[in-house]
C-alpha cells in the first residue's frame, strides 16, 4: 500500500543488557536465532521483531553482544534508520558499551539510548549521566511493555520512515 511505511531500528548493547528480552516485550511473536561458532563455544544469538504502528513497519532487529563479532554487527546494521544502545545499569559503566556509543556517533546514526534494569537490584542509573554526549535517554525496564513501546515510539517519531517497497538487494 502506497502510504505505509518503513524503519529499521537496531538494537547494540554489551552482552547481558538485555536486547533479547526487549525485543521480546516489543513483540512476543519475535524470533530468536542462535548459531554456534567457534566449533560449538561460543552462540551468536541475533533477534527480529516487527511493531505495526499508524501504517508504520518497526522492524527492531538485536545484535550480537561478543565484541569479536564486529561484521556481525556491520552486516546487522546496514541501512539502519535508527539504533537503541541499551545499557545494564545494574553494572558500572564499560568500555565496551563506550565503544558502541562512539561508533554510533562517528556513523551519525540517529540512535537514543536506553538504560535498562532500572527495576534490578543496585540499579544506578545516574553512574552514566554524561556518559553519551548529547544523546536522548530513557530510563526503562525491557521487562515493562508500556515503557518499552512508549519509548520506542517516541524514538521512532523522530524518524523519517522509508516508503514500504520492495527491498532491493
Ligand atoms: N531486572 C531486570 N532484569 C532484566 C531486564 N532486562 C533483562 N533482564 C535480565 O538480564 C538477563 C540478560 O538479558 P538478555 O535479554 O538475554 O540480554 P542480551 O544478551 O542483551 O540479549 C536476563 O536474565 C534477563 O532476564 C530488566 O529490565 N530488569
Ligand atoms: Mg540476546
Amino acid at each position: 500500500m502506497a502510504d505505509e511505511s518503513k524503519l529499521k531500528i537496531v538494537v547494540f548493547g554489551a552482552f547481558g543488557a538485555g536486547k533479547s528480552t526487549l525485543i521480546k516485550t516489543l513483540d512476543p511473536e519475535s524470533k530468536h536465532i542462535e548459531a554456534n561458532c567457534a566449533g560449538g563455544t561460543t552462540t551468536v544469538a541475533l533477534d527480529f521483531g516487527r511493531i505495526l504502528h499508524n501504517g508504520c513497519h518497526i522492524h527492531v532487529y538485536g545484535t550480537p553482544g561478543q565484541e569479536r563479532f564486529e561484521f556481525a554487527r556491520e552486516i546487522i546494521a546496514k541501512g539502519m534508520d535508527g539504533a537503541i544502545l541499551l545499557v545494564d545499569v545494574t553494572s558500572p559503566p564499560d568500555e565496551f558499551t563506550c565503544h558502541l556509543s562512539g561508533s554510533l556517533q562517528s556513523a551519525k546514526v540517529p540512535f537514543v539510548v536506553f538504560l535498562n534494569k532500572c527495576d534490578g537490584e543496585g540499579a544506578d542509573p545516574a553512574a552514566f549521566t554524561g556518559q553519551f554526549g548529547s544523546s536522548t535517554i530513557q530510563k526503562v525496564s525491557a521487562k515493562d511493555k508500556w515503557q518499552c513501546m512508549d519509548a520506542l515510539l517516541q524514538f521512532a517519531g523522530t524518524l523519517v520512515p522509508r516508503p514500504n517497497g520492495r527491498i532491493h538487494h
